[in-house]
């Protein structure tokens, strides 16, 4: 079957540097693939399933592992035992008997299998030839590396599959919503020197994933008070992080992933219940004072914090003598844009229009806000569009990994500053001055100032100091933690 393949399909995906993780893995351990569902179709569940079938090497593949999360549809019952009886690979399905969510259904996967490590993925995948190697490689020679393959597109409307960017890694923002942004520093280095090898990502997309099966049992599985989806991602990544574990991408192994624009299913009990009872359990057990931070601007989570119990959770990280939050920040995320005892946060109010910086609501590339900067009435209420962290670096940043951006030019027209994404260049740096209130650009020492005091929509300039009301700015702190 291989063999036949090699010559009809393209090699999507990988680096010509990447082929020889194939022979390299005579001697990594076997898996079980745990595919978990609720009312899928038919077409994309099997697509997952022959994909798997069909590119990953037999002597790595133990069985294939269907959990259905009480679907209702007809096809996903007796026709689907029907079909996989058929199947070259040994598949067994086992069904919730009422619906459980994403993260039970995989712990009921997980306790039936057999494999030496357990790869999750979701049930409208592809993968492509090459992709388990890479991932069982890093497993044998670190059994705690949680590891996950660059997740590709399969367009939800044609179906094709379509390469992505390579050079993302995996974090959050300040909602603890799952986000893509470019890697700092070390990683990214890492990429240049060799493409081929695995890079530390502070968190993972949550699908797509290979662990040690004992390991994963070791570390604590899953929080089982978590129901339907969301949130289980940050939860595993925090603990594998924090406990003396990794979480690394590696770059050889591809499969495409359907991203739908909405969730095709129900949330029992509403998204109250489920997704956001899940948020506040992450941000309860492993935030320590950034909990404070999350649920201060974070209505709704806030709202039902007080209904979970998360005793076993915490008397985990107690046994497992996991590390810090404060810890994980400055060690796996240097580059991250949340406030900490060092940094300031809170407004960045004009003295002459009395107005305050804002985070635009355009969308770039990788769906960041991008745009001139520009000030509006300030809000008095724990609105975070008006929040700014800066740091002692002198970056300006704000939720989403955006920050205050100037070119480099010592002379020339009058320059506009504008709001981009993070890359911890030199022209992102400013320094603030306590007695002068100037906000100087680090590169070429002009002053932040308005253009058009009356005109929001003309943005923020860099100008020659000049020491006028429009060049004063007040660093006004809000409060982030109960400390
Ligand atoms: C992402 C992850 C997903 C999960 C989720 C957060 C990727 C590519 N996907 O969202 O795996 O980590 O973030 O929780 O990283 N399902 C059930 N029962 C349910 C709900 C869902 O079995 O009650 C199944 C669903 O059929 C699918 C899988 O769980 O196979 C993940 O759900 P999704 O595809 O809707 O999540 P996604 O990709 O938006
Ligand atoms: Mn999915």
């Amino acid at each position: 079957m291989f063999e036949e393949e090699k010559k009809e399909l393209p090699l999507y995906n990988f680096h010509y540097r990447c082929t020889h993780l194939f022979r390299e893995c005579k001697d990594c351990p076997k898996t079980s693939i745990i595919i978990v569902f609720h009312n899928e179709a038919w077409s994309t569940l099997l697509r997952t399933v022959w994909s798997v079938i069909n590119r990953s090497p037999m002597e790595n593949l133990e069985e294939i592992i269907l959990v259905d999360d009480a679907s209702q549809r007809e096809y996903l019952k007796k026709p689907l035992d029907d079909y996989v009886k058929t199947l070259p690979v040994s598949t067994k399905i086992l069904r919730t008997n009422k619906r459980v969510g994403l993260i039970q259904a995989r712990l009921r996967g997980a306790a039936i299998a057999t494999g030496e490590v357990l790869t999750f993925l979701d049930a409208h995948c592809e993968c492509t030839r090459g992709w388990l190697e890479p991932l069982l490689t890093v497993i044998r020679d670190d059994r705690t590396a949680v590891v996950c393959p660059i997740i590709d597109i399969i367009n939800d409307q044609t179906f094709a599959y379509i390469k992505s960017f390579e050079l993302h890694w995996g974090a959050f923002n300040w909602n603890l919503q799952f986000r893509w942004y470019t890697p700092g520093g070390s990683q990214l280095v890492k990429r240049q020197i060799d493409p081929t090898l695995p890079f530390n990502t502070p968190a993972m997309a949550g699908g797509l994933f290979s662990i040690d099966r004992k390991y994963f049992y070791e570390m604590g599985s899953y929080d089982e008070g978590m129901t339907i989806w969301g949130g289980e991602n940050l939860e595993m990544s925090f603990r594998i992080w924090m406990c003396g574990g990794k979480v690394q991408i590696a770059p050889c192994s591809r499969v495409g992933h359907i991203f739908r624009k909405a969730s095709p299913y129900t949330f029992p009990g509403g998204i109250k219940k489920t997704l956001y009872a899940n948020l506040a359990r992450v941000a309860l057990v492993w935030m320590d004072e950034w909990t404070d931070f999350y649920f201060r601007f974070n209505e709704a989570p806030n709202a039902i914090k007080h209904e979970q119990n998360i005793s076993s959770r915490l008397q985990l990280k107690k046994e497992l003598k996991c590390k810090s939050f404060e810890w994980y920040l400055e060690n796996v995320w240097p580059e991250h844009f949340f406030p900490t005892r060092n940094r300031f946060f809170g407004h960045i109010r004009n003295v002459a229009v009395d107005w305050c910086l804002v985070k635009p609501d355009t969308k770039g590339i990788s769906n960041q806000p991008v745009g001139l900067a520009t000030l509006e009435p300030c809000i008095k209420r724990n609105v975070t569009l008006e929040m700014f962290v800066m740091t002692k670096e002198g970056f300006v940043m704000t939720d989403d990994s955006i920050c205050l951006d100037a070119p480099e030019t010592k002379s020339g027209p009058v320059a506009k500053v504008r709001i981009m994404a993070c890359n911890g260049a030199e022209r992102q740096r400013w320094s603030y001055n306590n007695s002068t209130k100037e906000l100087r650009h680090v590169t070429n020492q002009k002053c932040l100032d308005v253009s058009d005091s009356s005109k929001s929509s003309e943005g923020l300039i860099i100008e020659d100091c000049n020491g006028e009301e429009s060049q004063k700015w007040i660093l006004e702190p809000v409060p982030w933690n109960n400390y």
